[in-house]
């Protein structure tokens, strides 16, 4: 039995990764770090199948410690301080954990076991001010981000491992991924969300910043094999994982309100305190490479990843409704 240890096993990626691994037959043990509040909601339905070791990228100890217990042959790094927008609050934090604690994991990785192979969660982030389109392995970065920065040296620092000390180590470089698990901070579920609080009366607008920004969406569902075949191959490589498509966040609100057969310009208002101190314009990824090297495909296309985005937050909203809800939870949110 093949053993795997995912960091960010309670994020979106990491929650359907260890579906992917257990449905593999892997034994899965995921990195968590205490929470006050909770964090297990994404993995709760597969509470008993997975081993979780309490641990923090920002502590070398507890990343070493979780190498002995879980003896893995594969770590997914996909652990971060995952949101562009709060790296700008909080540069140091982001840089600790998005950047350094890729350093931490690799160096445990030397230390317990150099033969672990490796992934890291790297992103079109680091295209930023992009330098040709669409953006491919030879692609220059430019990042635009605090986060953006991080997760350049955290690609690089992978990189350099590789070559410094022959680890199994890939870069995974991942476009925009979404899923009704996604956070709800980021615009695709912010939207997804906002229409069906509108729909279903609990709220009578949604704010958002730059409607004109364009990204590159797919389905985390599909991005997360991508992730493991990289891992499977004789040699560690570098790949981006893309749709190949751009659209803009327009595009997003008027499939999504036209699913919900509303009209997005009576609900949409544009708010200049969402803009960021500096936009990342346009996303689009060439995956060529994955496509002829892993075999990979994208399977979901975008009208169907926000119409699915869409119904779940429906049938979640309705859910919440039927079972009666504290008030707070319905009230308007202010800025994320
Ligand atoms: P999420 O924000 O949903 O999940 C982030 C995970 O990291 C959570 O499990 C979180 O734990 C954990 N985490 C945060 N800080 C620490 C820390 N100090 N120590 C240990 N764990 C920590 O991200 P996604 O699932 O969307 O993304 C997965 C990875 O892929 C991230 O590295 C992200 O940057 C990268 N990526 C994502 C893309 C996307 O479109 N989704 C695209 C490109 C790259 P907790 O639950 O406790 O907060
Ligand atoms: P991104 O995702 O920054 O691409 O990072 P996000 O969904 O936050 O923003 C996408 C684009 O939408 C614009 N936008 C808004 N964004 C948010 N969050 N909220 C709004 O109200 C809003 N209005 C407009 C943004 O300006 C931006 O242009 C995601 C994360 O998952 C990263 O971890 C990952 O590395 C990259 O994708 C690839």
């Amino acid at each position: 039995m093949k053993r795997a240890l995912i960091t960010g096993i309670t994020g979106q990626d990491g929650s359907y990764l260890a579906e992917f691994l257990l449905e593999k037959g892997y034994r899965v043990y995921g990195l968590v770090r205490r929470s006050s509040v909770g964090n297990l909601k994404r993995i709760k339905h597969l509470e008993k199948d997975l081993r979780l070791i309490p641990g923090d990228l920002t502590d070398q100890n507890s990343l070493i410690a979780a190498l002995v217990e879980a003896r893995p042959d594969e770590v997914y790094n996909l652990a971060a301080q995952s949101f562009v927008g709060v790296s700008w609050q909080q540069p140091v934090l982001t840089a600790q954990v998005t950047a350094l604690g890729v350093t931490r994991m690799l160096e445990a990785i030397r230390t317990v076991n150099p033969r672990i192979r490796f992934f890291q969660a790297s992103s079109s982030e680091m295209f930023g001010r992009v330098q040709e389109t669409p953006q491919s392995e030879k692609t220059p970065f430019y990042p635009r981000s605090p986060y953006g920065v991080a997760k350049v040296y955290g690609h690089y620092i992978t990189v350099n491992y590789r070559e410094s000390y022959g680890l199994f180590a890939c870069s995974g470089i991942l476009f925009n991924h979404e899923s009704p698990r996604r956070g709800l901070e980021f615009v695709t579920r912010k939207v997804s969300d906002g229409v069906a609080r509108i729909k279903l009366g609990l709220a009578s607008e949604l704010r958002l910043g730059n409607l004109d920004s364009r990204r590159d969406w797919g389905y985390a569902g599909d991005y997360v094999q991508a992730m493991w075949q990289m891992l499977q191959q004789d040699e560690p490589d570098d790949y981006v994982i893309a749709t190949g498509e751009t659209h803009s966040v327009r595009e997003l609100v008027e499939i999504a309100f036209s699913h919900a057969g509303l009209d997005w310009q009576k609900y949409v208002v544009v708010d200049p305190r969402l803009y960021r101190p500096a936009e990342v314009d346009l996303l689009q990824g060439d995956y060529s490479k994955a496509r002829s090297k892993l075999g990979w495909e994208p399977r979901v296309s975008f009208p169907e990843l926000v119409r699915m985005m869409v119904d779940a937050d429906l049938a979640r909203w309705e859910k919440i409704l039927r079972q009666g809800v504290p008030e707070d939870t319905v009230r308007e949110k202010g800025k994320p």
